[in-house]
């Protein structure tokens, strides 16, 4: 099987949370830090990040696909899959930091809870795929986290909603749920930001936490 061993040398962070947290506006941050300390880094996203995953972000957020919740499961793996192939191993090989706008606990907490209610079957098929094609779980994720109505009410400002802004509120309450339970699980990598307050509150708080943990 040609599956990759884990790469040790450059940082993975990831940041989660539900719509509008300010998860793009924390890594902007973020990334300026990283640049004025002279870290080489790349910046990423899921769904996408590869030239292949793109085309499948594209289908996967746009409203007028019609799609079953399995092959939506399965699509943001094979978005993942590429991705880690594509960019983020050869990066983490190449002793860069990986800075990712989301990545597995988004399948989590869409997929399993947005979706799925926390089905424990669909949950351990999750568990199941994260197992088989995906070697390594980023060093840290940094879960924004913000009432579900704020962040709805910051994503709102935009002028179109791709296929996910598009579900009612109930749907992001059940991912905020999901986020809640990759924390509990997994909390040695996941760590809570208190995503409330100015953009520059919320970036000084994680610049904070990842210089703790280095
Ligand atoms: N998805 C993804 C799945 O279902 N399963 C998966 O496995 C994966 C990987 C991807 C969609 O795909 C789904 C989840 C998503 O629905 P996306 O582009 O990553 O889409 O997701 P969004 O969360 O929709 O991205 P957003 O751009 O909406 O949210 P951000 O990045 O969290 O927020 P940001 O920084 O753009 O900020 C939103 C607004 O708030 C303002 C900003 O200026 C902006 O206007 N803002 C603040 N305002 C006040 N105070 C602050 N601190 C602020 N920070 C930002």
């Amino acid at each position: 099987m040609s599956q990759p061993s884990p790469v040790q040398s450059g940082r993975f962070i990831s940041f989660e949370g539900t719509e509008g947290v300010g998860k793009t506006t924390a890594i902007e941050h973020l990334c300026a830090n990283l640049s004025a300390a002279g870290i080489d880094y790349i910046r990423t996203r899921e769904p996408g990040g590869s030239d292949f995953a793109e085309q499948l972000r594209a289908l996967l957020l746009d409203p007028a696909t019609v799609i079953d919740d399995d092959t939506e499961l399965l699509l943001m793996f094979a978005a993942r899959c590429d991705h880690w192939h594509q960019r983020i191993r050869p990066a983490l090989q190449a002793g860069k930091w990986v800075i990712c706008d989301r990545f597995v606990d988004s399948t989590i907490a869409y997929q399993g809870f947005g979706r799925a209610q926390g089905d424990s079957a669909v949950l351990a098929k999750i568990e199941g795929l994260i197992a088989a094609f995906i070697p390594q779980l980023p060093e840290q994720t940094l879960w924004l986290d913000l009432p579900v109505a704020e962040g709805m009410a910051r994503a709102g400002k935009r002028s179109s909603a791709d296929r996910f802004e598009q579900e009612a509120i109930d749907f992001f309450t059940r991912v905020h749920e999901g986020f809640a339970y990759c924390a509990a699980k997994d909390s040695k990598r996941i760590t809570r930001i208190d995503a409330s307050g100015s953009p520059e509150a919320v970036a000084t708080r994680i610049w904070q936490t990842l210089a703790s943990q280095t």
